[in-house]
């Protein structure tokens, strides 16, 4: 690292992260006088062997954004609309802690609701103070990213191995049969399975005789580049999976492990799951089906995986489980080239130090919805806000999230929090959620802050430890997310009326908050069996290498009441009643799906004139079939209606979507009054599918189900 010069004017190389995505790629950022004129995959990084996408190289354009909030910001209302007056530090935690705490005293602590978004867990600050800060808070209305993502894939993880995070990730770098449901990590660069240089990693899958096997409703990037795709219907994926299930139990090709129980239980459950019956329900021909499941058992290095349209779907829990059963049925969970745990440097499963997770401990208020692990699913936040009586949420605290757009049916949650007595959000941006609050708080970024990933190490196909030093030493007039969070607990719980806890907690608690995320990392490591410290990784800044994935994790990794699996879960086997009960597609069915964009984060980084330009992505896709059928042009503006809402936008014909299927991206439609998520310019035309998706269609775990979403399309 050749550095020349001090903090401010900074001349030379610079060794960070990109926590962009899940992918935690090494960077290698050039420095002029203090400002970011080059940005490079780093080599030496020993996950990431250089990689780097278009999102890493535009990582540093949030800093130079005007947009971007660099103090705290604060609502005034006015006659001719909102007005934001920048405040000090000070005066706004001040006035977040009496927003928080005059609610809470005069309603109770669950009027208190608190959303925390996706880039929580990209943050270390977040990992170490965002949690003890919500703890702080009592209420039961929390919710997250997590319903409308994941929670399908925790709370299976947490029935079958006792931790929403044991996660079995695949063992990409040596497995030779990859079959893929719901997800596109050509595009996204992969979720709960870390894997930076996707592409580079399935070229050396693909020269070792491996396949991969795609089965997407859309012909993806991913698709594109598979050994194999076929199309399967939006929400079908349980029929295929079971029917795989079926294949392989009815076939004899089962090997169950000793600590698994439960393999009659599932034998009779998917014995009605026939290849047959999955291929009218999703199209995929029965002998495709049997043929992968023969090939899936009988290859020795294999693996299924499957990520969003998997999850986000009403059979969510139901393709999660029967995809640990696959793997495990199938001998390949805990195998070299299968699906694996991991033995991260510092283990937040293994510790404790993330909870195991717990399901349906308390219901939602007003739907009666299940809590998975503490959390509320997000899809019943609107009516929480809205609907009278006690427990009803008046004030909302946000972190880094955006649910006007990431949650279904925004527009309604737009409403509800409209009508909130009173609304803080820590983010950087003003957009189409945080315009709502009276105070805004914005935080350090990435590369202003020192970053150890206690998430994505948990979650990657090597194990890998690396700590990252802010490039950039913060300005005193910037906060860092874990002194936010320190203050915003202290001051709100000072003001709350009532029992206090004891001397002795508020102690801890206060010397809890106030002690730096790094140095929290330290002790962590060093209780850890890595033999690392802070001081020795920062010796070694591109990061160490702890090698492969290792097998015979199983079954002493387990926490289970058992200290085994038990594949007979009640909450999946009594859901296929109502899977059984759906009926096969109509022909004239339009079902929706989302998609992502390499160049696209969520709905944030619009602001980014390098990852904007360019021709439009917005559009909605549709077969040109469809669109004949409805005499409509490609390119026409054409509407889109589904159960809750209806927008116009232009469509795109492709025989990239299966018929019978269209498909819009998610964390567009910055349209919205007030935001400057979508940048000074407004360059990013689109709508958001969110106005579209339906908080009633739901999972048994509560997350949403925002893909298939029947819809129309006509001329608009
Ligand atoms: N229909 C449909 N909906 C979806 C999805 C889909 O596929 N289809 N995907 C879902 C998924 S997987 C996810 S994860 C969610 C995401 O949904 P959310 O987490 O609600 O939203 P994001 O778009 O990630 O917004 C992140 C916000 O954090 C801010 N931010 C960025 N960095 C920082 C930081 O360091 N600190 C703070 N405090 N703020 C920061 C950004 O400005 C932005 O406003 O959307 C979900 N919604
Ligand atoms: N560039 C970029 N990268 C990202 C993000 C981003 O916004 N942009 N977001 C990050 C986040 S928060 C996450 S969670 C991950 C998500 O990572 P992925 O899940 O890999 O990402 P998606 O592109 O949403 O892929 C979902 C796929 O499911 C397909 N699909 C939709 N419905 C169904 C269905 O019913 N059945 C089947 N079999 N397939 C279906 C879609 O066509 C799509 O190809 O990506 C992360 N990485
Ligand atoms: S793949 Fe791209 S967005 Fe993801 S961590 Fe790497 S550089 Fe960042
Ligand atoms: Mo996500």
């Amino acid at each position: 690292m050749a550095t020349t010069g001090t903090a401010g004017s900074i001349t030379g190389t610079r060794l960070a992260v990109c926590n962009l995505c899940e992918a935690i790629c090494g960077l290698e950022l050039t420095l002029t006088d203090g400002a970011v004129t080059g940005v490079r995959g780093n080599a030496a990084d020993p996950l990431s062997r250089g990689h780097i996408c278009p999102k890493g190289v535009a990582i540093a354009d949030v800093l130079t954004d005007p947009d971007r909030l660099t103090k705290p910001v604060r609502r005034v209302d006015t006659p001719e609309g909102a007005r934001w007056e920048e405040i000090g530090w000070d005066e706004a935690f001040d006035l977040v802690a009496d927003g928080l705490s005059r609610v809470v005293n005069e309603h109770g602590n669950d009027a208190l609701g608190v959303y925390l978004g996706n880039p929580n867990v990209h943050s270390l600050g977040s990992m170490t103070h965002g949690v003890a800060m919500v703890k702080a808070l009592r209420t039961r209305n929390r919710f997250s990213a997590t319903s409308v993502d994941q929670l399908p894939a925790q709370l299976v993880a947490h029935l079958l191995y006792g931790h929403q995070l044991l996660l079995p990730i695949p063992d990409l770098d040596r497995t030779d049969y990859f079959l893929v449901l719901g997800a596109n990590p050509l595009a996204s660069n992969g979720s709960l399975m870390t894997v930076p240089d996707f592409p580079g990693r399935l070229r050396a899958l693909k020269d070792r005789g491996g396949r991969m096997v795609v089965l997407d409703p859309r012909r993806t990037e991913t698709a594109k580049a598979a050994s194999e795709h076929h199309f399967v219907r939006p929400g079908s994926d349980a029929f295929v999976l079971l029917a795989l299930l079926q294949v392989v139990t009815s076939e004899g090709l089962a090997e169950v492990p000793s600590y698994v129980d439960g393999l009659a239980a599932v034998e009779s459950a998917v014995a009605a799951y026939t290849p047959e019956r999955a291929a009218e329900h999703s199209g995929l021909a029965a002998d495709e089906i049997r043929r992968l499941a023969r090939e899936l058992a009988t290859t020795e290095r294999a693996v299924v995986y499957g990520r969003i349209g998997v999850s986000t779907q009403e059979f969510g829990t139901v393709c999660a489980w029967a995809i640990n059963a696959l793997n495990l049925l199938t001998g390949h969970v805990d195998q070299v080239g299968g699906a694996m745990f991991t033995d991260p440097a510092i283990d937040a499963v293994g510790t404790g130090l993330i909870g195991r997770g717990h399901f349906d401990v308390w219901r939602s208020r007003v739907r009666g919805l299940p809590e998975a692990a503490g959390e509320l699913p997000v899809a019943a936040l609107r009516e929480e806000i809205e609907t009278p009586g006690q427990g009803q949420v008046r004030a909302m605290l946000t972190v880094a999230g955006n649910p006007v757009l990431s949650t279904p049916d925004g527009p309604a949650l737009n409403r509800a929090l409209a009508g909130l007595d009173f609304m803080a959000s820590v983010d950087i941006y003003l957009n189409e959620t945080t315009r709502h609050a009276d105070v805004v708080l914005p935080p350090t970024t990435a590369l202003e802050r020192d970053h150890y990933d206690l998430v994505f190490h948990l979650l990657a196909v090597r194990n890998t430890a690396r700590f990252t030093p802010a490039v950039f030493a913060k300005g005193d007039d910037q906060r860092h997310d874990w002194e936010i969070f320190r203050e915003v607990a202290l001051r709100t719980t000072a003001r709350l009326k009532g029992r206090q806890p004891a001397l002795k907690t508020r102690l801890l608690r206060r010397a809890r908050l106030s002690t730096p995320p790094a140095v929290l990392i330290d002790l962590l490591l060093r209780r850890g069996r890595s033999g690392l410290s802070v001081r020795r990784l920062r010796r070694s800044p591109e990061g160490v290498d702890l090698g492969p994935l290792r097998p015979g994790a199983l079954p002493g990794k387990l926490q289970t009441k058992t200290g085994r699996i038990d594949l007979a879960q009640p909450l999946v086997l009594d859901d296929l009643e109502r899977l059984a009960a759906l009926a096969p597609p109509a022909d004239d069915e339009l079902l929706l799906i989302g998609r992502r964009h390499q160049r696209d984060c969520n709905s944030w980084l619009h602001n980014a004139e390098r990852l904007t330009r360019g021709r439009p992505r917005h559009q909605l896709l549709m077969h040109p079939d469809d669109l004949a059928a409805r005499g409509v042009e490609d390119g026409a503006t054409v509407a889109v209606t589904s159960r809750v809402g209806r927008v116009e936008v232009e469509v795109a014909a492709t025989d990239d979507v299966m018929p019978g299927v269209v498909s819009l991206p998610h964390g567009y439609g910055h349209a919205r009054d007030g935001s400057t998520q979508m940048g000074s310019s407004s360059r990013v035309p689109g709508v958001s599918i969110n106005d579209l998706t339906d908080p009633e269609r739901l999972d048994v775990s509560g997350n949403a189900a925002l893909s298939g979403v029947p819809v129309r399309v006509s001329p608009a």
